[in-house]
């Protein structure tokens, strides 16, 4: 019996060695030009373990900008599937080779395929040298060595909820859109197969894998093994690199590529309450009222699937959301300076005599079963659905219909979409088993259909198989192009769940369905960091947790963290006890107010980073290692973050927590709010009562400010101010970027203003002046500039060569600037 066992496991041995003659592909021919390398490569011996080998590929490998370097591995015929370039609007570029930062080695004709690419200094970042590579129909693997020195550092490849660097050692991340809630480490809403690896010198790197399949980065780093495996079971490889070095020019050249956020107007910045369960117009309206009523601001109220008549779009229920009530209910907002967004599923209720089916069932506009002609069904909120097939252009036009005529009667300022992975009731199908595609490999625990359609559903992109990843991303390009129709020259706000790697030209996003808990209210901030990365830098989680009821003490310490959210919304779900800013008594309303007041007041330093998002591609809130990235310990860090390169944020994140084991970088710091000086380089222990969140302004920042007020129109009109927050050697630099707000070609005419602010240090004088690089937008006065971190006590103060009124609270000294405009030529000179 024992040696029958033994014989066996010997037999299987054998079995699964022969059967791991991974595929050799040898190099057919090459030609080597100066903007790029082709050739062809051959099956020569071997195979993969799913199915047939595509035994003839074609390769290009191209130069794009010296940045950037692009492989593309496809069936020679080109035949298979490839994710559209209209999806991703940077490609097709040329670059040179001699010019290029990044070095290709590919062998000679007649030797085994690998692909290898370094920096010219030899740093080798990506190399394919003996590993595994696979081209089947439905399994390709593409394997590199982590090339690194030492343990990988490893960000992006979302949409996940977990830690920020992600865990090399035997671990594996599934990019697939779907509605898993927030679980941990399951694939999520949205497909971003981008990754940054960060180095201990310094050093950073991208890499971008352009395929709407499903994938799967399998990763492997331990004492024998150290390889990260892409794979995906379907499509071409289409890979780019991206040299940085630094972290933020690897952003940045992502973002080259997909394409830079839309510019967001200057309202969806202000605070926004939402909550799946305002069940009526009355209690709507209420929620507004009681903000004004308790000195809160608020900026935007939301209203979820409740307001619609029958869960359909397009529609205001007829009792409850009676409609000239909501219509007056929006000019009073809109009156007030006041926002409202609603939002809008995917799935409209096939039901005769509603218009929006009937017109689409004429048009043709939706997604069919395999037989590409019957709409495919499932089910979700109004019942039986169908679903507009946003790669058809037909569809463009019927949506932007039907969000014309349904604004000209209820004018939103902007569209939440969600559902859209889409998320369905039923797996599939309701009605029927119909077959669906079969897959011969899935990455680990993941079901395709998995409320879902079916994967042999229709578009006219492709199968939903296919391209079901950029579905929402469809969606949101052409909710904007509605919004734009209807307000030409309004910034679209549109929130959606899902998305994909360029979403951000179209669409923001919130990181769904969270839980009113500690570890998601933590976990949130790496979801903003990650999202900054993936070029969609309005981003926030649902503050107060969405799941489950919340409490005072969580919701007070979530909506301190939540005030510096790029998208700060409150949300929570139906049934849940109410968490607005208000309803936890005073001493909680107090610590809310004092928090959401200060975000104001941070509005126009918030908005200058947008701007840079938007005209740069950077990030608004990015992880330490993006300004300190030789700092190694910073690396693991999420429980802090940089908003901007001035502040650090470190909030209390744990039950009952008074103290924060801060990391702060190295260089001069002050506590944001007295001015306290700290030094930097060290980890420090803040105390941190219920009434404080920890921010800290670094030495060498200005940061341009504005007074609060109870809503971003009203504050338009107030003073601005400066916090200077001085280096070790007396000098700052900061810029502020103003315009109205909200059109659409603010940039491209030059209507806007952009001052640059300089402070320095000569002997015993500080200087701070401004350079205004443009003032196409007149408008906006300078109450006063608080420096922090003089080296001894003001004696003289000038402003344009005037004495003038300053004061000295704690470590800050404040000057009067007499609000004088903003776009005029300010010298204050600080005599010591
Ligand atoms: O199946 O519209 O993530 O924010 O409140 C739930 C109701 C549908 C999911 C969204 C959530 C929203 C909820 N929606």
């Amino acid at each position: 019996m024992q040696r029958d066992l033994f014989a066996l496991a010997i037999l299987l041995a054998i079995i699964i060695t022969a059967g791991c003659q991974l595929p050799v592909y040898t190099v057919k021919s090459i030609s080597r030009g100066q903007t790029a390398i082709n050739g062809n490569l051959e099956l020569t011996s071997g195979k993969g373990p799913y199915g047939a080998d595509v035994r003839n590929l074609k390769f290009v490998v191209a130069y794009e900008k010296d940045d950037r370097v692009r492989i593309v591995i496809g069936d020679s015929e080109e035949k298979r599937w490839r994710v559209p370039d209209y999806v991703i609007p940077g490609l097709k570029v040329q670059g040179r080779a001699d010019q290029s930062n990044l070095v290709v080695e590919i062998p000679d004709q007649g030797k085994q395929f690998n692909i290898k690419i370094s920096r010219r200094n030899g740093q080798v970042l990506f190399d394919t040298t003996g590993k595994d590579f696979v081209f089947e129909d439905q399994y390709l693997v593409l394997s590199t060595a982590f090339t690194s020195p030492h343990e990988p550092n490893i960000y992006g490849l979302g949409e996940r909820v977990n830690a920020l660097r992600l865990d090399p050692r035997d671990n594996h991340y599934t990019i697939w859109p779907q509605d898993n809630g927030n679980l941990e480490n399951f694939n999520l809403y949205g497909h971003h197969p981008f990754y940054l690896d960060q180095r201990n010198d310094g050093t950073a790197h991208g890499l971008f894998f352009l395929n709407s399949n499903a994938l799967e980065f399998n990763m492997k780093y331990n004492k024998n093994e150290n390889r990260l495996q892409i794979r995906a079971i379907g499509g071409i490889m289409d890979l780019t690199i991206f040299a940085g070095p630094h972290p933020q020019q690897v952003v940045q050249q992502y973002h080259d590529l997909i394409g830079r956020p839309a510019f967001v107007p200057y309202w969806s910045l202000g605070f926004h309450q939402c909550k799946w369960g305002y069940d009526n117009i009355n209690n709507t309206i209420a929620v507004v009222e009681n903000y004004k009523k308790n000195d809160l601001p608020l900026d935007t109220i939301w209203n979820d699937i409740d307001y619609m008549q029958d869960l359909k779009d397009f529609t205001f229920h007829n009792k409850n959301f009676e409609h000239e009530r909501v219509k007056k209910f929006i000019s009073d907002l809109h009156a007030n300076g006041q926002h409202y967004i609603v939002i809008v599923d995917p799935g409209i209720k096939v039901e005769k005599d509603y218009a929006p089916y009937e017109i689409g069932l004429q048009k043709g506009v939706y997604i069919f079963k395999e037989d590409g002609k019957t709409p495919i069904k499932n089910k979700v909120w109004p019942g039986i659905t169908v679903f507009p097939d946003f790669t058809n252009p037909k569809s463009h036009e019927y949506w932007s219909d039907l969000i014309n005529e349904w604004l000209d009667e209820f004018p939103l300022d902007g569209i939440w979409i969600d559902m859209n992975e889409l998320a369905t009731f039923c797996d599939g199908e309701c009605e029927s088993d119909a077959n669906d595609i079969s897959t011969p490999y899935l990455p680990p625990g993941l079901k395709l259909n998995k409320q879902q359609l079916n994967m042999n559903s229709v578009m006219n992109a492709s199968t939903w198989y296919n391209a079901h990843s950029f579905y929402a991303f469809m969606e949101g390009y052409a909710t904007r192009k509605a919004l734009l129709r209807k307000y030409p020259n309004k910034r679209p706000v549109i929130i959606s769940r899902s998305s994909f790697a360029g979403t951000g030209r179209y669409n923001s996003h919130w990181l769904g369905d969270n839980d009113a808990t500690y570890r998601s209210m933590h976990l949130s901030i790496p979801g903003m960091l990650t999202f900054n990365m993936f070029g969609i830098p309005l981003v926030g989680a649902d503050i107060c947790g969405f799941n489950g009821d919340t409490n005072a003490q969580l919701c007070a310490r979530w909506t301190q963290l939540g005030s510096f959210y790029p998208f700060s919304r409150n949300h929570n779900s139906i049934g849940k006890i109410p968490q607005e800013s208000y309803v936890f008594g005073p001493r909680i309303t107090d610590i809310n107010r004092s928090a959401l007041k200060n975000r104001y007041q941070l509005l126009p330093y918030y908005y200058t980073l947008f701007y840079k998002a938007h005209v740069e591609g950077s990030t608004v809130v990015r992880p330490l290692f993006f300004e300190f990235p030789t700092v190694v310990d910073s690396f693991v860090v999420d429980t802090q973050f940089m908003v901007g390169s001035a502040l650090l944020v470190s909030p209390a994140l744990e039950e009952n927590q008074t103290v924060v084991d801060a990391l702060i970088p190295p260089g001069r710091w002050f506590d944001y709010y007295n001015g306290t000086e700290i030094s930097g380089n060290r980890r420090l222990k803040l105390f941190t009562p219920l009434e404080k969140i920890h921010v800290h302004v670094r030495g060498g920042a200005i940061v341009p400010r504005q007074q609060d007020a109870l809503n971003t129109a009203q504050q338009k009109k107030l003073p601005h101010n400066l916090l200077v927050a001085l280096d070790e050697n007396g000098n700052a630099g900061g810029e502020l970027y103003l315009d109205d707000g909200e059109s659409v070609d603010a940039v491209s005419t030059g209507r806007y203003t952009l001052i640059k602010y300089k402070a320095s240090f000569d002997q015993s004088r500080y200087t701070l002046e401004s350079h205004v690089d443009r003032a196409g937008y007149d408008n906006g006065v300078l109450g006063y500039v608080s420096f922090v971190g003089l080296k001894s006590k003001a004696t003289k103060v000038t402003v344009n060569g005037s004495a003038a009124k300053f004061r000295v609270e704690e470590d800050k000294l404040t000057v009067d600037c007499g609000n004088s405009k903003l776009t005029k030529d300010l010298k204050i000179v600080v005599s010591l």
